[in-house]
């Protein structure tokens, strides 16, 4: 039988929310890792293993894709997977840019030769803005400021090239920074918390990060993901903004992790400039409007309950089944 939903990057956090909650909608899902070994923690942790069934691909062979398309022929594809870390591409350029931009044109070619009539449903990114001086919309200036938001914003093109000439139903979604208990160490919101519990527990004296002014648009992984599907399942694909419109500072995610452990992060919270990104944008806000006037999704979880679930689940590994609090 073919699957209704093909996903590349299904390990990951986001991958693995969708998987959870397609299944949960009664989808026959296959997932797609680069390795015959995935790394099946995120979909152990909600407690998926045995509902997914996982295959061998990786999206910068052309071949592998070919051979996958041809044996399923899924209703959807959501392309997830990618070199996500921003600080990583700065570091690793080339990997990322082969993990994201030959991974889209790969797909999209071998869907335009073989005539796929399903929706392609690509991961973009907000990075694309770098500095939005008022909340970004899909029309607004793009700001390159990484090896990574380059590979997203040629990706983004080429889907929308690929809808516009060939009329391939591919279609972006642009994501604004989204966490969940999910989340690797890479990234910020997890190192505050594994820092911070480890201050408690005093096998450490310091937190030690980058720019606390930062100002981010924040979200939670777990709702994104049906705001993803919302967009692949429109009759009139469109590219969209997923995004909370709400803003935070670094420093006041800080806060609210220490305060949730009853503690006073200015006792122990270095700002060390080793983690600065020297091009970044100090402030990236979405503008949430239009994905709720076209399709009526808008984000409801406020970033400090994402922040808390994911503490809690650190400290007692209390499970991700229930629905984040949305107030
Ligand atoms: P993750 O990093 O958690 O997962 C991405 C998956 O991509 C991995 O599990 C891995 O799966 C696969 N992958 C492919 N190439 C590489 C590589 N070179 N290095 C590491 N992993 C690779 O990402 P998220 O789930 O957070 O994000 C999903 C998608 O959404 C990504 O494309 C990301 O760029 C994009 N995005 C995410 C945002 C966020 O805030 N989370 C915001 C904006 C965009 P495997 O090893 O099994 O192949
Ligand atoms: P990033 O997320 O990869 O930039 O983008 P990250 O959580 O790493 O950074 C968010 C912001 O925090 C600042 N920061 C630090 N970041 C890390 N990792 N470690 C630090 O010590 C630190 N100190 C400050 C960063 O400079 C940055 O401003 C995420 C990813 O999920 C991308 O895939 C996605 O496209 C974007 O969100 C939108």
């Amino acid at each position: 039988m073919n699957p209704d939903v093909l996903i590349f990057g299904c390990t990951g956090q986001d991958g693995s929310f969708l998987c959870r909650s397609l299944i949960k909608k009664g989808m026959n899902v296959l997932g797609v890792s680069r390795t015959s070994k995935p790394n099946l923690k995120n979909l152990k942790t909600l407690s998926i293993t045995k509902e997914i069934k996982i295959i061998k691909g990786d999206l910068t062979n052309k071949k592998e894709i070919e051979k996958i398309l041809e044996q399923h022929r899924p209703k959807k594809i959501y392309n997830l997977s990618a070199q996500s870390s921003v600080g990583v591409s700065l570091a690793q350029p080339y990997l990322t840019y082969k993990s994201i931009v030959d991974a889209t044109i790969n797909l999209l070619e071998v869907c335009r030769i073989s005539d796929y009539r399903g929706t392609i449903f690509f991961a973009g990114s907000s990075e694309i803005y770098g500095e939005t001086n008022e909340p970004a919309t899909i029309t607004s200036k793009i700001d390159i400021r990484s090896p990574y938001a380059l590979a997203k914003y040629q990706s983004y093109l080429q889907v929308k090239a690929y809808r516009e000439i060939y009329n391939l139903r591919s279609v972006t979604g642009i994501l604004f920074n989204h966490e969940s208990p999910l989340r690797s160490e890479n990234f910020v919101t997890q190192k505050i918390i594994n820092g911070a519990i480890q201050c408690m527990n005093k096998k450490s004296k310091q937190l030690r990060i980058g720019n606390l002014d930062i100002i981010r648009d924040w979200g939670c992984a777990e709702e994104y993901s049906e705001g993803i599907q919302a967009i692949a399942n429109a009759n009139h694909l469109k590219d969209q903004i997923i995004c909370s419109g709400k803003s935070n500072t670094l420093k006041e995610l800080v806060e609210i992790v220490f305060s949730y452990l009853n503690m006073n992060w200015r006792e122990y919270v270095v700002s060390d400039s080793k983690y600065f990104r020297k091009s970044e944008a100090m402030i990236s806000i979405g503008n949430p409007t239009m994905l709720e006037k076209d399709l009526n999704w808008k984000a409801k979880v406020p970033i400090k309950n994402v922040l808390q679930r994911m503490i809690d689940h650190s400290l007692k590994n209390t499970s991700i089944n229930s629905p984040p609090k949305t107030l």
